[in-house]
């Protein structure tokens, strides 16, 4: 009897965000491994960029255009993609944003954007696909969080209180749901080379450097290495695994650091 650990065959996953970066990055991987992949923006024209794009690699895929901080048009569009293309058994809570300004500096409303997108959208989404999969019997919530979620850094003091408090829910959402069979996990990326992060990734940036050097596997992650963390909290293996961040991130938590002269 062969088991089919990792096989998302006849799954439908919700990737919300998953239009770019290292949200599609996860689709794909989930739809390489047999899911069926929806994905929501706020542009019509991004998802039809992105629908062509998983087509180019043989994904069934499907893009709906809502807010993820909007909670009736999140119900709306929960309902429309379920009635068109089934129950979702898979939300990955992906979209977000971040703004980087000093603190000191930082207009509340700025502030309050980055938690509305970052922190109180995974909430609404997961409760509004929550109540399904409780009704069927089950279902996986990936919630990505961040190194942020565990170290601050200048600058990011909105989406490090989202990610940290992103945490702090995937881990209320697993005490809440696991007795529904619904498992609650986070990824949190290190570094990535991504859209995001490309403004303090130019060669010869400070900030570039630093990683680089402050990251034991010594580069930048690459979307697609977030693929294998997706499908494992996506599939049958993880079906015991609750309220964990699985950390995607070169070792960068592990360590101190070295000085730079060390070789
Ligand atoms: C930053 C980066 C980080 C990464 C990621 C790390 O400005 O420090 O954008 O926030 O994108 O979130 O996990």
């Amino acid at each position: 009897m062969s088991i089919k650990l990792f096989d998302l065959t006849g799954k439908v996953a919700l990737i919300t965000g998953g239009v770019h970066g290292l949200g599609m990055a996860m689709a794909k991987g989930l739809g390489h491994a047999g899911a069926k992949i929806v994905v929501n923006d706020l542009s019509q024209e991004a998802i039809n960029k992105a629908m062509a794009e998983y087509k180019s690699e043989g994904i069934e895929a499907y893009g709906y255009v809502f807010n993820v901080t909007d909670e009736k048009a999140v119900i709306e569009s929960v309902d429309k993609i379920e009635s068109e293309v089934g129950p979702i058994d898979i939300l990955i809570n992906n979209a977000g944003i971040i703004k980087r300004t000093p603190m000191i500096e930082m207009e509340v409303a700025d502030f309050n954007a980055v938690i509305q997108v970052d922190l109180v959208a995974p909430f609404i989404v997961s409760k509004t696909v929550a109540k399904g999969m409780i009704k069927r019997g089950g279902g996986k919530i990936i919630n990505i969080c961040s190194m942020m979620s565990e170290l601050g850094r200048d600058s990011v003091s909105a989406y490090a209180a989202a990610k940290g408090g992103l945490k702090m829910l995937t881990k209320n959402m697993a005490t809440e749901w696991a007795k529904f069979n619904i498992q609650t996990n986070g990824i949190g990326p290190g570094y990535f080379a991504t859209s995001q992060t490309a403004p303090i990734r130019v060669d010869g940036h400070p900030f570039n450097e630093f990683i680089i050097s402050r990251t034991p596997a010594g580069r930048w992650g690459d979307p697609e290495d977030l693929q294998g963390a997706a499908i494992f909290l996506s599939s049958k293996a993880s079906d015991f695994v609750n309220g964990h961040v699985v950390y995607v991130d070169g070792g960068i938590l592990a360590t101190i650091g070295k000085p730079s002269n060390e070789i």
